[in-house]
């Protein structure tokens, strides 16, 4: 996979990668923020008023849907419109896990509707490569239809301890993602997987998103083996994107905290592009 960390995200986004990335690193530059804020919140009201009072520091709303009690209509509405009103972008973490013909309906026209509000979905391809043929599928077909395009990514590593995703199985994710980069756009990791030793080699103008995920200012674990590093840290290793839930959620005034990894992402992001 060539480097491309050292490029601004403008500068990767003029290379015309994949819409949907393009869309990402765009919104990043705009908003100067790298962060995603993961929402794990369990009512609809919980959920939009989280979206709307981070919305300005973040550059994307990480939702799990399947946790919220009163879902509907008015979920979804409510996310669309509050995308639009602070220009982020939506990341559903429903990390499918099935087989191809059952993720297409979970993702498509199923009760949770994923395929309408979210520009980003994840999915594990502990199946193998069939889920990712799935939900490619979907995306490509004639009658699939959304005012922006779709796209996934793949957790290739987890932050968890004793993961089982390291090594054969990292690989094999960006083999897959290699294969598929029509609709997969990056990776949840914990750094960059540049020097993961794939079976496939990195194509002409690839440039795969990393999207970091277990970030905290304060923390380095939890209790239940969740295993954290720094804003900086985690730019330095690599992560185009950071994501944040407790280290936000934790603090008194959420925004003001919200503000402060807003701040420490971008700082990074400027001294890895060498514009600090
Ligand atoms: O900052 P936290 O620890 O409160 O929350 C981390 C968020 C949660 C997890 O479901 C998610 O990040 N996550 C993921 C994702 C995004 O796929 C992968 C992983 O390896 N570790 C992890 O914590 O919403």
């Amino acid at each position: 996979m060539a480097s491309l960390s050292s490029f601004s995200y403008t500068e990767r986004a003029s290379r015309r990668p994949h819409p949907v990335a393009r869309r990402f690193l765009e919104t990043a530059e705009t908003k100067q923020s790298n962060l995603i804020i993961s929402a794990d919140l369990t009512t609809t009201v919980e959920l939009l008023k989280c979206a709307d009072k981070l919305g300005p520091y973040i550059a994307v709303f990480k939702t799990h849907i399947d946790i919220v009690v009163d879902f509907g209509v008015e979920t979804v509405r409510g996310l669309k419109e509050l995308a639009k009103k602070h220009n982020f972008l939506i990341f559903e973490d429903r990390k499918f896990v099935d087989i191809g013909s059952t993720v297409q309906k979970q993702y498509h026209g199923g009760a949770l509707r994923i395929s309408e509000f979210a520009d980003i979905v994840n999915m594990s391809v502990l199946g193998g490569d069939g889920i990712v043929e799935a939900l490619s599928q979907v995306v490509s077909a004639p009658n699939f239809s959304y005012p922006d395009e779709r796209a996934f990514i793949l957790p290739a590593e987890m932050t968890s301890r004793d993961s089982l995703a390291t090594n054969s199985y990292t690989a094999k994710c960006v083999d897959l993602a290699r294969d598929h980069k029509q609709s997969v756009i990056g990776f949840v990791a914990t750094r960059s997987l540049e020097s993961v030793p794939a079976a496939s080699s990195p194509s002409k103008n690839e440039d795969f998103l990393i999207f970091i995920t277990s970030v905290n200012q304060k923390s380095k674990a939890d209790k239940l083996g969740q295993q954290y590093q720094t804003p900086t840290d985690a730019i330095d290793a690599g992560s185009d994107f950071i994501i944040v839930r407790r280290g936000i959620y934790a603090a008194e005034v959420a925004g003001q905290s919200a503000r402060a990894y807003q701040k420490e992402g971008w700082a990074a992001y400027l001294k890895r592009i060498g514009k600090s």
